[in-house]
């Protein structure tokens, strides 16, 4: 299967790694949806990223629906979503928080890069840094209240995906998300981004190989 898509964005590197930690194989094509939008286009023509194309040759998108085939073609050898009910449902808050901390990072992004200057609409800004900065806050509450594990065989989806919502705006937002109010996040994505699954696919412009391909 190829995964499609460049890993500046959290939600083609949330497959990326998790796709990695579950043990799949997949090629990676590391396109943009702005700057190769034709060539995306001939693959998905809805030009969503992450895009993934499966062995029979249909393209899924949405990382979370991607993530759910991908866990069923792991299971039952390996999943990174937990079974027990409370579990469960920690992991689902924090996945819902990380998720919309991406969310609101891209939509700045959105209206700062895509927008000209004289159509940007401040309130709408505020609103969603308002947002961001209470997804985060949650988030640091959560792992102040239960740390969540940090290994390659430990780390769950919440996790990957915390992790690499806090890189994302680390890289995007720094002066808006500002490191040093969250020091639970921070140090626990110091540590994920050492783990083999996240330095194969870094935040940013590079393709992701296996280490036995060529
Ligand atoms: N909910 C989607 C969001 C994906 C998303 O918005 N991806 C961005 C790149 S970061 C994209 O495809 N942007 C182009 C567009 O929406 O037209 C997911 O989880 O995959």
């Amino acid at each position: 299967m190829q995964l499609i898509g460049m890993l500046d964005s959290p939600y083609v590197r949330r497959v990326a790694i998790s796709l990695q930690l579950l043990g799949l194989r997949f090629e990676h094509q590391s396109l943009s949806v702005f700057s190769t939008f034709a060539q995306f286009q001939q693959i998905n023509p809805v030009v969503k990223a992450p895009s993934l194309v499966c062995d029979d040759g249909v393209v899924l998108m949405d990382s979370t629906l991607i993530l759910d085939y991908a866990e069923a073609l792991a299971a039952p050898r390996k999943s990174l979503v937990p079974t027990s009910l409370p579990e469960r449902q920690q992991a689902l808050r924090l996945l819902g928080l990380a998720l919309a901390a991406c969310e609101k990072s891209v939509q700045i992004v959105y209206e700062s890069k895509l927008r000209p200057a004289e159509k940007q609409h401040q309130p709408w800004v505020e609103r969603v840094t308002g947002q961001l900065l209470a997804a985060y806050g949650a988030l640091e509450a959560e792992l102040q209240r239960r740390p969540l594990a940090v290994t390659s065989d430990t780390i769950n989806q919440a996790g990957v995906s915390a992790a690499v919502a806090w890189q994302f705006t680390q890289m995007m937002h720094p002066d808006i998300v500002k490191a040093a109010d969250y020091p639970l996040l921070r140090a626990f994505s110091s540590q994920a981004e050492l783990l083999p699954a996240f330095s194969a696919a870094p935040h940013g412009d590079s393709t992701y190989r296996h280490h036995d391909q060529a």
